[in-house]
């Protein structure tokens, strides 16, 4: 029997090469191994927490994805399929954090923007807000600014998260941030994703950055616990 980090280390591969499930027939050389939900449902069923699931396992796996595709050794099909891996393996974790069954605290809105169809760290994102007790307004890719102030009219006591993948796309960050200024004064608005920091959060106007879920969790908290005081 696989220890648990010969379980993570596999769940890893299953993700770089896009192996999601045993049946999968790709990749050919894999064929009847145990793909990316099956080595996740392993891990959850020895205890390891969604957290370490993720951050020993899967998000690594879509590092080096992400760096083949930077040095031209691997192309979009690719990332696709090891997204595909990621997210099947990922809706498992979805249901592990559900079920911890928190009263919600306040209302996180999340979308990424305009142009950009990345959704892996956006959804991670919003599983673990939800799984620490905040109700999700998922807002999905390709958001506008439209879209979201109507998502902050509807729920005007939220906080407004942003994500963004590409260089070109994290620049209209700004204009959501503005617009939302002007109509909800006080709404606190977040932005995260690889191109985006904390400098540029403050440049501008965003009132946070979240560099992964744990940050965002560490973010939203100290705000939630501010507005308590
Ligand atoms: Co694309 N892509 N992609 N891609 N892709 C990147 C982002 C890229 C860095 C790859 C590279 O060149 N090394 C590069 C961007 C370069 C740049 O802008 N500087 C790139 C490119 C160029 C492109 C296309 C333009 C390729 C093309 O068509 N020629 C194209 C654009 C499509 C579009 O959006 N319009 C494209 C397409 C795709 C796919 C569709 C094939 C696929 C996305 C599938 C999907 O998401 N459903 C894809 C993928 C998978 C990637 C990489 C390999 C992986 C992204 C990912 O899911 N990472 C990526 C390379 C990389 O990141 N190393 C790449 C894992 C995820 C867990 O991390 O999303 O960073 P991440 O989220 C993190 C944090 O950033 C943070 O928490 C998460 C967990 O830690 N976070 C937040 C994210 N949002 C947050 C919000 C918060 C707080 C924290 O608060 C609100």
């Amino acid at each position: 029997m696989a220890t648990i980090e010969e379980n993570l280390a596999a769940l890893k591969i299953c993700i770089e090469r896009g192996k999601p499930t045993k049946d999968a027939s790709y990749p050919p050389d894999m064929k009847g191994q145990p793909g990316s939900v099956e080595l996740t449902v392993e891990l959850i069923e020895a205890g390891v927490t969604p957290e370490s699931i993720l951050n020993e396992g899967m998000v690594p796996a879509m590092r080096v994805v992400g760096q083949r595709f930077q040095d031209g050794e691997a192309y979009v099909p690719d990332m696709l399929i090891s997204a595909g891996a990621m997210k099947k393996a990922m809706a498992l974790l979805e249901d592990v954090l559900k079920k911890a069954g928190i009263e919600p605290k306040g209302t996180f809105i999340a979308g990424t923007v305009e142009g950009d169809l990345h959704d892996i760290g956006k959804n991670l994102v919003c599983m673990m807000v939800e799984g620490n007790g905040w109700k999700i307004v998922d807002l999905g890719v390709d958001t506008t600014a439209p879209k979201f102030i109507a998502a902050a009219d509807e729920h005007p006591d939220a906080v407004v998260g942003m994500s963004a993948l590409l260089t070109t796309t994290m620049l209209s960050m700004r204009g959501i941030c503005k617009a939302l200024k002007e109509k909800h004064p006080d709404m606190k608005t977040m932005i995260g994703g690889a191109p985006v920091s904390k400098v540029y959060a403050e440049e501008i106007g965003a009132t946070g950055y979240g560099i992964d879920p744990w940050a965002a969790n560490d973010l939203l908290d100290a705000w939630y616990d501010a507005a308590a005081k």
